[in-house]
């Protein structure tokens, strides 16, 4: 036995890595996040004001508590947290006209519509919830906070988008290290709402199930540097399609206005790239279009090794395992 063992090259083992199966598996994953306070000790003044930490727990025990298929809670924000939407929602929408790309664009007044975003209502994520299962099948479930890469691309394999739930402090409105409520609803949800985003999200979440550490690092930084930082060329024009600049106004500026930090796409050095979020990022990069990196993430994705296929079921809301032998 020894003798074949020795005899399989390092290369070609492959170690073999939970992922869930079923969508109800998702419940598996959401106490794996970091938390503000405990696992996530950092210096901002969200972490030293006790009354912001207390509220933080109570979104936390929702998101704990959270079971697959059950309605998300409804959360009654304080006027504090409104007032935080308010004038962030406010900012924002002056620079989306400018420089979002016209699927944001185009989804933007329907979530208005739909799901009753506007300066003066923070939208829950139960009703955002309802609205991305008709129009891409993409649902959301509460998480507590940052969930490791791998978690959070299994969750887009069942086209599920964990969502955080609770606002930014007070004293970051423009620019937050956290992804928050703001990030994930003026952030991702308008695109998410798009087919051929969606469709993208979900293969880099399917992408990821079974695969090594190694390679799904790297695919977390070509989601980072696109569903997050991307930037797309519509009508000869640069436009921005990364949730983490639609949620930021200090990044987005930033990223708009500064051509010499806006690089053609390139996956090789993507993945050399670090991914800051406590900072802006050194280079923002454009892609043609959705299409465009889809195909670069089906090319990656294509060297991936793993000893099956997979695909998602969406009957029986399971992802199966193929032979590829
Ligand atoms: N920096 C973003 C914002 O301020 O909205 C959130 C983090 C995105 C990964
Ligand atoms: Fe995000």
């Amino acid at each position: 036995a020894s003798e074949e063992v020795s005899s399989i090259k390092e290369s070609d083992e492959y170690e073999y890595v939970w992922f869930p199966r079923k969508i109800t598996d998702l419940d598996n994953i959401a106490h794996r996040v970091l938390i503000l306070g405990e696992e996530l000790d950092d210096d901002s003044p969200g972490s030293n004001d006790p009354e912001y930490r207390k509220r933080r727990k109570m979104f936390t025990q929702v998101a704990l508590n959270y079971k697959q298929g059950t309605p998300i809670p409804i959360i009654n924000y304080l006027p504090s947290e409104k007032q935080t939407w308010g004038k962030v929602y406010k900012k924002l929408s002056s620079l989306y006209v400018k420089y979002a790309c016209r699927e944001f664009l185009s989804n933007f007044p329907l979530l208005s519509m739909y799901c009753n975003y506007n300066e003066n209502n923070i939208p829950q994520l139960e009703h955002v919830s309802a609205f991305l299962k008709e129009t891409t099948g993409f649902t959301l479930r509460p998480v507590a906070g940052y969930l490791s890469s791998r978690d959070f691309l299994s969750g887009l394999a069942f086209r599920v988008f964990n969502s955080t739930q609770y606002v930014r402090h007070p004293s970051l409105p423009f620019y937050t290290p956290e992804p928050d409520c703001i990030h994930e609803l003026l952030g991702h949800m308008p695109l998410l709402a798009d087919r051929n985003f969606a469709a993208f999200s979900q293969e880099i979440g399917l992408a990821s199930i079974g695969a090594s550490n190694a390679e799904v690092e790297k695919l977390s930084k070509l989601y980072f540097f696109t569903v997050e930082f991307g930037l797309c060329r519509q009508e000869g024009v640069v436009k921005a399609y990364g949730a983490g600049l639609f949620s930021s106004a200090e990044e987005f500026e930033h990223a708009m206005t500064t051509p010499e930090k806006q690089r053609e796409f390139n996956l090789e050095q993507i993945m050399d790239m670090e991914c800051k979020v406590t900072t802006f990022q050194d280079y923002y990069y454009i892609t043609e279009s959705f299409t465009d990196a889809v195909q670069q993430l089906r090319q990656y994705a294509a060297n991936i090794k793993r000893p099956f296929g997979v695909r998602y079921n969406p009957y029986t809301q399971s992802i199966e395992t193929v032979s590829t032998t």
